[in-house]
């Protein structure tokens, strides 16, 4: 199924109307988008085929959070209702095999040149196009460039002395290899235990002689209850995916949102409710009340009752007490949905090693070694997260007017309008990029809104005979400052969390996504384009190249 197709357009000299740069769900959808518009929009994709972030993490038990019949495109009735999916959360082979049949369904491979990075773009102003070059040496020119490149696929490999020098095997999640990994009879260390590390441990605990779970911070992890999805369930949502799609956009994801606050009502219906959603599974759980991401007082409710959980799963208590996180406020840090994940500690094969007790000394050729003791280990596992939201962009050298740099522009973190494009850097379209909703809802409903605006966008240039789309400073200035006061309302600042870029040494501490929900953030989008695009700049600039001529509006 994976093409490893090298189409001649994107070799040509002649600049394409459309740069998308991935092929995971947005890079997809944005060039079924383009191409139905009638423009020459070519992808270029790092990986050997399509699926994005779900070509990539392929580690054991990685699947999806978002429920299936929720997580998928709803932009044609068809293909809704042909794919079916066989659980509640898809696995991650599941996914890919979906982004496929997507890919073939609609024949994108033709326009997607795979196996090839983008390294650099740069934006030449006398002749309003962007430039990329790929690490195989091409440039390849573009009128409107589309990042599609991801919140997380930028994965982190931390600094920590001596990994290169570990004699055994070393995989980090995010980038994880495509032959099985066998764990069976060996020694296993996973460092990490974040949504990818939590999907991991039990699924490790299972083959793996013994396994070492080297935790810093202890997360809030609710259980999945993953299922086989039943006929009704499938038909209940394929009858009714108009109205259901059209609540989405609103919402994202559906949960049970609650009017109501956890200390309005008494503790015994607070149990109840903490109870009944955390035995149907889930990210429901924080959905629990609706001030739970507000309010101190009432989400030490919901995380007291995830670590009453803790105590009665794991049978020691001092292992219960050190996996109970107590540093930050439930939903802070992102959920974790897990399988058996507090069970698998109860294994005589899996041992916790509190990082905050026995820091990580260096990791040696034979294994890790820590303040208390050396750990012997065949794999290591690296499931330490992403430069999530900018990391992907900034380590591409992106330079627009002027030959300024993003990473210069950023370096006090992101900035932008609406989250879609940066002052300074023309016709230069970022998808689910920090500023918007992004990793805070369902991924795939962010996608689909962003690329349509994007099409509007461009289709509203070429009616008006305009070349070049740019965000005005004042405006930028006024939603970062919108996006910051925002999330200043929640408790989300309180974590050490990658939505603040806490994880990487030396990012600016700036609360990346915006809190606001999807359904406000949309409609602002959708205001804007109504004014003519209020708060950018639209112009034509002479000698600009224009859209091809089979575009169709
Ligand atoms: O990454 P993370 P992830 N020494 O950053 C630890 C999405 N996702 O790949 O918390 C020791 O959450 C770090 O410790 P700490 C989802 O949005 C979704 O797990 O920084 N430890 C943490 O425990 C998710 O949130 C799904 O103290 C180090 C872990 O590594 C996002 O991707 C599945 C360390 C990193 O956790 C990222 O999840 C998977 C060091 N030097 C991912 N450096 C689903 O849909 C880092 N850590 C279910």
């Amino acid at each position: 199924m994976q093409g490893h197709d090298r189409p001649s357009a994107a070799r040509s000299a002649a600049p394409l109307d459309a740069l998308i740069v991935g092929a995971g769900f947005a890079g997809l959808y944005a060039l079924c988008k383009l191409r139905g518009l009638g423009l020459t929009a070519r992808v270029l994709e790092a990986g050997r085929g399509v699926g994005g972030v779900w070509f990539w993490n392929r580690y054991p038990g990685a699947r999806c959070d978002v429920e299936s019949m929720q997580y998928s495109y709803s932009f044609d009735d068809g293909l809704q209702q042909e794919w079916t999916w066989t659980e509640r959360f898809a696995p991650q082979g599941e996914i890919l095999g979906y982004l496929n049949h997507v890919a073939d369904r609609f024949d994108l491979r033709r326009d997607i040149q795979f196996e090839t990075r983008v390294t650099a773009m740069h934006y030449d102003e006398a002749a309003s196009l962007w430039t990329a070059r790929t690490d195989r040496g091409e440039q390849v020119s573009a009128r409107f460039c589309i990042m599609a490149t991801g919140s997380l696929s930028a994965a982190r490999v931390p600094d920590l002395p001596g990994l290169d020098t570990f004699a055994g095997d070393c995989h980090h999640t995010g980038d994880w290899p495509h032959a099985p990994v066998d764990f069976a009879g060996r020694r296993v260390g996973i460092i990490g235990t974040g949504s990818s590390g939590i999907q991991a441990i039990p699924l490790i605990a299972q083959q793996a002689s013994h396994l070492y779970v080297f935790q810093r911070t202890p997360n809030f992890i609710v259980p999945a209850r993953n299922k086989v999805l039943d006929e009704a369930t499938e038909r209940f949502w394929k009858d009714n995916y108009p109205e259901h799609r059209r609540k989405a956009r609103e919402v994202g994801t559906f949960y049970e949102f609650s009017d109501k606050g956890a200390l309005e009502v008494s503790e015994a219906e607070r149990e109840r409710e903490y109870e009944r959603r955390w035995h149907e599974g889930g990210v429901n759980f924080v959905h629990s009340f609706n001030d739970i991401y507000l309010n101190g007082a009432a989400n030490d409710t919901a995380a007291e009752f995830v670590r009453a959980r803790i105590r009665g799963i794991v049978r020691d208590p001092r292992v219960a007490e050190a996996l109970s996180p107590r540093d930050h406020p439930l939903g802070t840090k992102r959920i974790c949905v897990g399988s058996d994940y507090y069970e698998t500690f109860n294994r005589d094969n899996v041992t916790l090693v509190p990082l905050r007790e026995e820091p990580i000394e260096a990791i040696t050729p034979a294994g890790v070694r820590t303040a208390r003791a050396e750990y012997a280990l065949d794999t290591l596992v690296l499931a330490t997260g992403y430069d999530a939201l900018t990391g992907a962009l900034l380590r591409m050298d992106i330079r627009g007017r002027g030959g300024q740099a993003l990473a210069q522009k950023w370096s006090g973190g992101p900035r932008n309008l609406l989250g879609l494009m940066t002052a300074g850097f023309p016709n230069l379209f970022i998808v689910t990029g920090p500023g918007s909703p992004s990793v805070l809802v369902n991924m795939v409903i962010g996608i689909e809104q962003h690329v349509d605006w994007i099409a509007d966008c461009i289709g509203f240039l070429h009616a008006k005979g305009m070349d070049t789309i740019e965000a005005k400073p004042a405006a930028e200035d006024a939603w970062v400052e919108h996006v910051n006061a925002e999330a200043g309302q929640t408790l989300f600042p309180r974590a050490n969390s990658w939505y603040l870029g806490a994880n990487i040494p030396g990012k600016p501490r700036v609360f990346m996504p915006y809190v606001g929900g999807i359904g406000r953030y949309r409609r602002k989008c959708d205001e804007v384009a109504a004014r003519g695009y209020e708060g950018f700049i639209l112009s034509d600039s002479a000698g600009a190249q224009r859209l091809a001529p089979g575009y169709v509006p």
